[in-house]
């Protein structure tokens, strides 16, 4: 018998049901919970309409970290909603300010083995210090805070070889994005990445954080790294020592592929315009004049990260050309910073201080003017997020972000002409907690505040015997569920179905032309169902699963695709739209926007692995017969045919 990986023995360790072979539906125990208030207050609304009194996981945290702009009532209505639901429902509160949801966890809560599931795709974070740690809906999240165990497909195991150590201005975020390069950001759903290898070592907590993070760009269910010595190390600087265990796959480990990364043959790298696996050498795109540079996001905003970046800038000013933005990942960076004097460099060199939240990263403030270009340090640059249509981002290293502050183009920071600085990792973290609030005692009275701005999570019909519905939109190949529901000036209205709903698709809207929300909504009062056509990879990006209660808002009943990323799929059974492939891909082609697709029988001709016969009737009154398959398990059929599992 081969060796384990590290991701099978925590699974094995947490396995309530199934067999853990990759492809096989499984469930897991999970330890801890981790939202954040943009998906948070629909989770909350969701355990308050499933009954729960109090959360039955080890730890449960939510934190505030997405919707801190405050234009208008809507996110502080929903952060008192949290801060007080949270108190009755044993729930730690990280308060705003206090930081970004992944990395605070990575500093005061995450422990080596244990599994986290988190309303939030980049949740796999945590990772980077040996958890298996998992993004979902807010809705699977809640049933795991009532103690309910996490349904997933056992991941096959990609493990990534590290040798080397990586070269002067060269950095994590250099690895994850040549991992990028390598697997690409669509097919690798129902995968798990492991790294390994002597090159671990040379890696801090902090910087195998990164490379997790970006782990959500790849599609995979998490990323993991063993805890060793530097994990002790930083959990030791963060007053956490009792929670480190040494975790590691076995010498002999048997993984689905191995890829090899010599560190020291790295180079700086970019992700171009729009997509995070978009990946070239700084060097080939340098030269390219840019506008702003923003740092901070939960992939590159650690203590390291922006000690780095004031050191750089120290003594020097931002290029005329260039705005810089810097976001500090948590009040505790943020904090360290001052006290040691570095954000007197970052403010001397005109760096703007934005608040340590996410920020730009989901297009609150901070978006580009028209046909220029944003460097970055964030994990994502689909079209549009930034706040401007057409946008043209460019996710680099934070070595990268600040070089181009300061020479106003695209600059690898190997040709700056300075010695490239090294700071080193904290010996003590600051720790100071205080704005992390406890949860009331149980039987300790804890009212609810419910502004009038909190809604209710929308409940969702049965679906009919006979499914006839009307392609409303054909989409292409990566459709994010930022295309499907903006964010940006639009998150306030996440605790607002009814509003939020009037912008679903809205990048594929047309000027004069109805827009698809008001299509849709006439084609549910009309008594008719929806139907979304898509290609490959359909879903990608955030957990967000208002990606699939506002479509189930107006009436979206199917998702026919050539296939569907993990996290969305499992959003569309838990709100009762039927995530559909096309067995044959040709069939992508000849169905067409408002042609009909009918399913007759729909409860007997859906079964686990069994294909679906369909028919197309087209507008021009011919029609033809289309095989659709999907991977539901019995129980995601039983609740996706009663309307989703609130239902
Ligand atoms: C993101 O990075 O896209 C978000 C915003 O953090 C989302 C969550 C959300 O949409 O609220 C995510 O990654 O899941
Ligand atoms: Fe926040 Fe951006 Fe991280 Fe999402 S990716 S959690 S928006 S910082």
């Amino acid at each position: 018998m081969p060796g384990k990986s590290l991701v099978t023995k925590i699974l094995a360790e947490h396995l309530v049901e199934g067999e853990l072979t990759p492809g096989r539906e499984i469930k897991i125990r999970i330890d801890q919970t981790l939202c954040q208030d943009a998906t948070g207050t629909m989770a909350f609304l969701e355990l308050e309409a499933m009954g729960v009194d109090r959360v039955r996981t080890e730890l449960s945290v939510q934190y505030v970290d997405h919707n801190t702009n405050q234009m208008g009532p809507e996110n502080q209505n929903d952060h008192l909603y949290l801060q007080s639901i949270c108190r009755a429902k044993g729930v730690w509160f990280s308060r705003p300010g206090n930081g970004i949801c992944h990395q605070v966890h990575l500093e005061r809560f995450g422990v080596p083995g244990k599994t986290l599931l988190g309303s939030d795709s980049h949740t796999p974070t945590n990772g980077g210090m040996g958890m298996l740690a998992i993004g979902a809906g807010g809705l699977d999240v809640a049933v795991a805070m009532a103690g309910g165990p996490f349904k997933l497909t056992c991941p096959r195991v990609v493990g990534v070889r590290l040798s080397g150590r990586l070269g002067p201005w060269v950095a994590s975020k250099d690895i994850i994005l040549k991992v990028l390069s390598i697997l690409g950001s669509k097919g690798n759903v129902g995968t798990a990445v492991e790294y390994f290898g002597p090159g671990v070592a040379t890696l801090t907590v902090p910087e195998r954080a990164t490379v997790t993070n970006m782990g959500a760009e790849l599609g995979v269910t998490a990323s993991v790294f063993p805890s060793d010595e530097q994990t002790r190390r930083y959990l030791a600087a963060q007053g956490r020592e009792a929670s480190w265990r040494p975790l590691a796959a076995d010498d002999d480990a048997a993984y689905d592929r191995v890829i090899e990364i010599d560190l020291s043959a790295l180079e700086p790298l970019v992700a171009c315009p729009s997509n995070p696996a978009n990946i070239k050498a700084v060097r080939e795109v340098a030269g390219l004049p840019v506008n702003q540079v923003v740092i901070g996001s939960c992939t590159n905003s650690s203590y390291r990260d922006l000690a780095l970046v004031a050191a750089v800038l120290d003594g020097r000013v931002v290029h005329p050309d260039i705005s810089l933005g810097i976001a500090p990942g948590s009040r505790q960076v943020m904090q360290m910073l001052s006290r040691d004097g570095l954000l007197d460099k970052l403010i001397a060199a005109g760096a703007r201080l934005l608040e340590s939240a996410c920020g730009p990263c989901i297009g609150q403030g901070f978006s580009p003017a028209n046909d220029t270009v944003t460097v970055r340090t964030f994990n994502r640059n689909f079209a549009g997020r930034t706040g401007t249509r057409q946008d043209q981002c460019y996710l680099v290293s934070p070595e990268t972000a600040v070089a181009t502050a300061l020479t106003g183009v695209l600059t690898d920071p190997r040709t700056l002409g300075i010695a490239c600085p090294s700071p080193a990792a904290p010996a003590r973290f600051l720790i100071d907690d205080r704005m992390i609030l406890a949860p009331a005692a149980p039987g300790e009275a804890a009212p609810i505040i419910r502004k009038e701005t909190i809604g209710e999570p929308p409940r969702c019909a049965a679906l009919p015997a006979a499914l006839e519905g009307t392609v409303l939109l054909k989409v292409g190949d990566k459709i994010t569920t930022d295309h499907i529901m903006p964010a940006g000036a639009y998150l306030k209205y996440r605790s607002n179905i009814p509003r939020y709903a009037q912008v679903v698709f809205e990048c594929f809207n047309e000027e004069g032309k109805p827009t698809f929300a008001e299509r849709a909504a006439a084609l549910r009062d009309a008594g008719g169902a929806g139907v979304i056509l898509a290609g490959e990879s359909y879903g990608q990006g955030s957990s967000r699963e208002h990606a699939a209660i506002c479509p189930m808002f107006l009436g979206v009943r199917a998702v026919v695709a050539i296939s569907i990323e993990r996290i969305h799929a499992a959003n569309l059974v838990n709100f009762g739209i039927l995530p559909l492939l096309l067995a044959d891909r040709a069939d992508y082609e000849r169905i067409g926007a408002g042609d009909r697709l009918v399913i007759a029988g729909l409860a007997t001709q859906l079964a686990p692995g069994k294909a679906i016969a369909a028919t197309v009737l087209r507008a021009d009154g011919s029609r033809s017969p289309v095989a659709l398959t999907h991977t539901l398990s019995d129980e995601d059929i039983a609740m996706v045919l009663k309307g989703g599992r609130l239902a």
